[in-house]
């Protein structure tokens, strides 16, 4: 027995290996390379390494070369590397040797958010890609957004999701960014986020919220912590139920403005009803220029327009 067999991680740099480097190291588990130049894996390097190899971690800045039966074929261990170029070389070796290896590229691996739609929650896991726009076809009174959780398996520093309402026929203006809590890879969430998406919106008016989850790290490696429907973004489009109220509120967006004489004048001049949900503001059961005589007495006592 000799030193080596109880070795269980190691970490490489630009260190030429020797074939058949590690055919006691019974016990290796983890074996990291930080590679500044082009590198050639031996034969029989890690062929023999021992029953116990799960961690196999790349970075190599040059070329990397697999020799033919350097890598053991019928071990499942996992095998992270960081660009695109270094997973192409590892997965043609694997491909080639029929290797059962698991190859990994850093990533946000799942997804999962939390809403609650007129007092009902909602969980939805979020595939990476092929989400078309959820339409929420009945009018709402209220959505919440209770919060989400993220899966990653490297370690991070952040993860948050950025979202932006967007009104019909409109782009998503400014992003906002809600940050998860974690530590490392594995699990990041934001729990009791409980933001009311429709705060403020306008009652009976249609709107998209968009939103895109990442982590800083993307921008050491090509965008690949981006987690947003390939590029396309997650989207859930809802329309606000007319408010029905509210005083002088003759379209039923919520406030009183100009909008509601005008959609009296609609009727009176044009026979439009179609922006009325409240036109009958005195009560008497019909929509007369008396309506209109109502809703500027609120319009003129309020502090509004
Ligand atoms: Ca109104
Ligand atoms: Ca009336």
């Amino acid at each position: 027995m000799s030193a080596q067999d109880n070795i269980k991680r190691l970490y490489l740099g630009d260190v030429q290996l020797l074939e058949n480097q590690f055919l006691n190291y019974s016990e290796l588990n983890a074996i990291g390379f930080d590679l500044k130049k082009d590198y050639t894996l031996p034969a029989g390097c890690l062929l023999n390494a021992g029953e116990h190899l799960e961690e196999v971690d790349v970075k190599c800045d040059g070329t990397m070369t697999l020799t033919a039966n350097s890598l053991p074929a019928d071990k499942a261990f996992e095998v992270m590397v960081y660009t695109q170029e270094m997973y192409d070389v590892w997965n043609a070796y694997k491909l080639a040797y029929n290797c059962e290896y698991i190859l990994s590229m850093p990533a946000i691996t799942a997804v999962a958010i939390a809403a609650t739609v007129d007092g009902e929650t909602v969980s939805e896991q979020l595939p990476q890609e092929g989400f078309d726009m959820m339409v929420i076809e009945e009018p709402i009174s209220e959505l919440i957004f209770n919060g989400f959780s993220a899966n990653v398996n490297i370690d991070v520093d952040e993860i948050f999701m950025d979202y932006a309402i967007a009104g019909e026929g409109e782009e998503p203006g400014d992003f906002t960014r809600i940050n998860a809590t974690g530590n490392g890879n594995g699990e990041w969430a934001a729990t009791e986020v409980d933001l009311n998406v429709t705060d403020g919106l306008k009652k009976g008016a249609t709107y998209t919220l968009y939103f895109t989850f990442a982590s800083s790290y993307c921008n050491l490696i090509n965008d690949n912590l981006r987690y947003d429907n390939d590029g396309e973004m997650y989207k859930v489009q809802f329309t606000l139920k007319p408010s029905t109220d509210i005083p002088g509120d003759v379209d039923g967006d919520g406030y009183v403005t100009s909008a509601d004489i005008t959609a009296l004048y609609g009727v009176l001049l044009l026979n439009d009803y179609s922006s009325i949900v409240n036109g009958d503001q005195d009560g008497d059961g019909v929509i007369t220029s008396s309506d209109v005589t109502t809703v500027y007495s609120i319009l003129l006592g309020s502090d509004g327009e």
